[in-house]
This record gives structure tokens, C-alpha cells and sequence, in this order.
């Protein structure tokens, strides 16, 4: 079973994380932040994960702890429910449209972490949540989750929309990624022998 979990306790958060990659998309997703909810919710359910995710933060100061917090302890479970990756699909892109918006999203489970990012918001809020905090959940998952990760939005004007294409962008993305490819016959896919 390709699951994990992980607490992570700082003296800003509290988080608990629980995954299954070989879900049905259920989420239990509490963090304390409306807009982050949202966006979990949606990761699941487009990935086809189970995930919970339960945070007690900071939120007095703002929500950047407790994003950066959870996305720290979510990619940390996926390279932890991944394992040695036997088997995967490893490389997956996507163009997800959203109404006007449309933002790609290409991936490769290579256990080097980094992050292209090139989405930009007009307005600094979404409700109450801080636009640049998209970025900074992208960025934390990327290094914890230990994929090369690149997320460009091509156009698009609603705020709300250009955010919700990277997350559902990401799942669609994660979801064929972790796909087991049977002409791989459980193999690490690299010539390395590993990743
Ligand atoms: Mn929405």
C-alpha cells in the first residue's frame, strides 16, 4: 500500500498529514485557512489521493505558516508513500483550463527537487488569502516532495481561477505520475536503477 503519514510540530504549527496515493479522492482537509481548504480539497480529488490534513497555526499572524507548513509535511509524505518508485509513469503534464484561464503544469518524480513557477497574480488577495502564497505552497512541496516541478500559467484574468488551475493542475499531473505503468514490470524508471 503506497500510504504514509506525518506530524510536524514547530512552535508555529501543528500538522498531520495522511495520504494514500491509490485513493478514491476522499479529503478530510482542516486547516484553518478557507482558501487552502479549498485548494486540498480539490488536490485530492483530482489526484484521486486520500488525504487528511489537519493544522492548528498561527493564523493570529497570517496564513504563511500554516501553508508552508503543510505543504512541508504533504510532499513529505508523498516521498514517503512513494518509496523507491518502482514502477511509475515519473513524467506527466497537463494543460488544465479553468473558464478563462489555462495553466500548465509538467512534472518529473525525479528525487531532485526544484521549481520553475511562472504564474502571476494581479491582486495580492483572494478573499483573505494572500495571493504569494500560492508560490510559496508550490515551492515547499516541490522540495519536500523531491519533484522537478514546473507550473506556468499561459493566460487568464479571475484571480480564484489562475490559483485553482495550478492545484488541479498539479493533481492531474501527480495522479499519471504515480500511475503504475505495467511495461515497466515494477523496474525504477531510469537508466540509474534509481531516483
Ligand atoms: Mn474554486
Amino acid at each position: 500500500m503506497r500510504t504514509a503519514s506525518v506530524s510536524r510540530r514547530t512552535s508555529e504549527t501543528d500538522v498531520s498529514v495522511k495520504l494514500a496515493l491509490d485513493g478514491a479522492g476522499k479529503a478530510e482537509i482542516a486547516t484553518g485557512v478557507g482558501f487552502l481548504d479549498h485548494m486540498l480539497d480539490l488536490l485530492a480529488r483530482h489526484a484521486l489521493f486520500d488525504l487528511t490534513v489537519s493544522v492548528t497555526g498561527d493564523t493570529h499572524i497570517d496564513d504563511h505558516h500554516t501553508v508552508e507548513d503543510s505543504a512541508i509535511a504533504l510532499g513529505q509524505a508523498f516521498a514517503q508513500a512513494l518509496g523507491d518508485k518502482r514502477g511509475i509513469a515519473r513524467y506527466a503534464d497537463v494543460h488544465l483550463p479553468m473558464d478563462e484561464t489555462l495553466t500548465r503544469v509538467a512534472l518529473d518524480i525525479s528525487g531532485r527537487p526544484f521549481l520553475v513557477f511562472r504564474t502571476a497574480f494581479a491582486r495580492d488577495k483572494i478573499g483573505t488569502f494572500d495571493t504569494e502564497l500560492v508560490r510559496e505552497w508550490f515551492q515547499a512541496f516541490a522540495m519536500n516532495a523531491g519533484i522537478t516541478l514546473h507550473v506556468e500559467t499561459l493566460y487568464g484574468d479571475n484571480q480564484h481561477h489562475i490559483a485553482e488551475s495550478c492545484f488541479k493542475g498539479l493533481a492531474r499531473a501527480l495522479r499519471r505520475a504515480v500511475a503504475l505503468d505495467p511495461r515497466e514490470e515494477g523496474r525504477v524508471p531510469s537508466t540509474k536503477g534509481s531516483l
